[in-house]
């Protein structure tokens, strides 16, 4: 309840950033986009990642305001960067949405509201949902569905693979991206998994025939980079191109791009 009542404090005194990871092609390793990544700057215990604070603030339901402030800081960002560059407004903003922040009744309209607010397209906005979200709120998604392809905002399907995968479900809904899980994409290296190369080629051929594009996540080595290629994945992104960066850095990076 100590770190509860800091995660509170925390949200009134803005102690969170963005960190937004590059998402490219895997054979120009053009910029496709960003992946935004909250952080928590702890004022004595510095950074403190997602996956320890996260957690907490679904516990506590301060997952709602504080997801509501990731979207409000992605798109602002995001909005600033179409101003700056010109380029910037064909690449997507993919924000992780979280399972309480997806099932909350204003959702849409919050979304509505912000996008009106920094003046951002949907078509700049990508939600990452997981595996475990789809599954438990199907009709919660198919419900707004319609909403969100008449903004054109897409939908990716992160951590693919990892959770109960059902291809059934795959079929049944119109989602844009598969994110291939880095733990796949860990075997590519020299051969090391022959089942991780079957996996991901299998992943592939499902998407390329549902008509979904494929990113794969957690890309560190040229070789598993070549070897994606070689399949058929389009996007990647991990520490081979790039870390997750500030939004200074980010903005170098799309600099470079020009
Ligand atoms: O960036 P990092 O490896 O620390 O992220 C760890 C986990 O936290 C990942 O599973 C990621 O999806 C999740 N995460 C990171 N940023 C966000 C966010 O803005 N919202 C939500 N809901 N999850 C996030
Ligand atoms: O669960 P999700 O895919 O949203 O989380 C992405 C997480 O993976 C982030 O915490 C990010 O920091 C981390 N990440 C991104 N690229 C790499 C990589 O190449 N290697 C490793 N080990 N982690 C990565
Ligand atoms: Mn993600
Ligand atoms: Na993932």
């Amino acid at each position: 309840f100590e770190l509860e009542t800091s995660l509170r404090q925390a949200l009134e005194q803005q102690q969170f950033i963005l960190h937004y990871q590059p998402i490219v092609s895997a054979t120009s390793l053009e910029l496709l986009g960003f992946e935004a990544l909250v952080r928590w700057v702890h004022p004595e215990k510095g950074l403190i990642s997602p996956g320890k604070f996260i957690p907490l603030a679904e516990e506590t339901g301060l997952i709602i305001p504080l997801s509501e402030w990731i979207f409000q800081e992605a798109c602002s960002q995001m909005a600033q960067w179409c101003a700056d560059f010109r380029m910037a407004s064909s690449l997507k903003m993919s924000i992780n949405i979280a399972a309480y922040h997806f099932q909350s009744p204003q959702f849409l309209e919050k979304i509505d509201q912000i996008l009106t607010e920094t003046q951002l397209l949907g078509k700049n906005l990508k939600l990452e949902i997981t595996e475990s979200l789809l599954i438990k709120n199907t009709d919660r998604f198919l419900s707004l569905v319609p909403q969100l392809q008449q903004r054109q905002i897409e939908i990716s399907l992160d951590d693919f693979g990892t959770g109960y995968s059902s291809l059934n479900y795959l079929k049944r809904f119109p989602i844009n991206t598969l994110k291939i899980d880095k733990s796949f994409v860990d075997g590519l290296d020299y051969q090391k998994n022959q089942a991780d190369v079957s996996i991901i080629e299998a992943i592939i051929h499902i998407a390329q025939s549902l008509g979904m594009d494929v990113v794969a996540e957690g890309v560190e080595t040229d070789r598993q980079r070549q070897q994606l290629q070689q399949l058929g994945c389009e996007a990647i992104q991990g520490y081979l191109m790039s870390p997750p960066l500030t939004s200074e850095k980010a903005r170098e990076f799309i600099n470079r791009q020009l």
